[in-house]
């Protein structure tokens, strides 16, 4: 069988990561590739629900990301996970709770200005106003990953091609 490992993907709101991981995912499907995408829509509304967007709640759903990615890499499944971890030190906590080549960095690299322009659910118009506060990019920092396994620049790849780089790097490494 095929091995498995966390894809983690980190980047603004709105910078592809989810569309990213869900595209890879089917691709994985295809190729008989048992893999799980962990996301906002399935953690935090469930599991992460008590959180919010605090540097602590940040950390904290994080951490339980982590714990669950660990399990899910435990049972022979690749774990996709996109979240905007804005914090450095926080994603460096979830890579220690994998062994050393199971974590993969993935940089989701966006302008915000880019992003700000795509602005699929509003929340840049409102982080802008205030309505939202701690808003990453806006009213939260994000510390650009200083050393990520791999980096997809969104605003020069299309998804095909961005989700045919991350697929091509998995190959070079014999991941796939
Ligand atoms: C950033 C926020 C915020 C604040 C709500 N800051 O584009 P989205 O909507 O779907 O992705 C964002 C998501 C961020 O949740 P994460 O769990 O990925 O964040 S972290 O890793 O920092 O814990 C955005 C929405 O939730 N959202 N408020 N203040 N994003």
């Amino acid at each position: 069988g095929h091995k498995s490992f966390t894809l983690w993907f980190t980047g603004l709101s709105g910078s592809g990561k989810s569309t990213l991981a869900n595209t890879l995912d089917q691709r994985l499907y295809e190729h008989n590739i048992k893999s799980y995408v962990l996301d906002g829509d399935n953690i935090r509304h469930g599991l992460n629900k008590d959180l919010g967007f605090s540097p602590d709640d940040r950390q904290e759903n994080i951490r339980r990301i982590g714990e669950v990615a660990n399990l899910f890499v435990d049972s022979g499944t690749v774990v996709l996970t996109a979240f905007v971890s804005p914090y450095q030190s926080d994603r460096q906590l979830a890579r220690e709770l994998l062994s050393h080549d199971e974590f993969i960095e993935i940089y989701v690299k966006c302008a915000l200005e880019e992003c700000e322009k795509r602005d699929p659910k509003g929340l840049y118009e409102k982080a802008r106003e205030g309505i939202i506060p701690e808003f990453t990019g806006i009213s939260a920092p994000y510390e650009a990953p200083e050393n990520p396994e791999l980096i997809v620049s969104t605003d020069e790849l299309s998804i095909p091609e961005a989700v045919d780089k991350i697929f091509n790097y998995l190959k070079n490494r014999n991941l796939l």
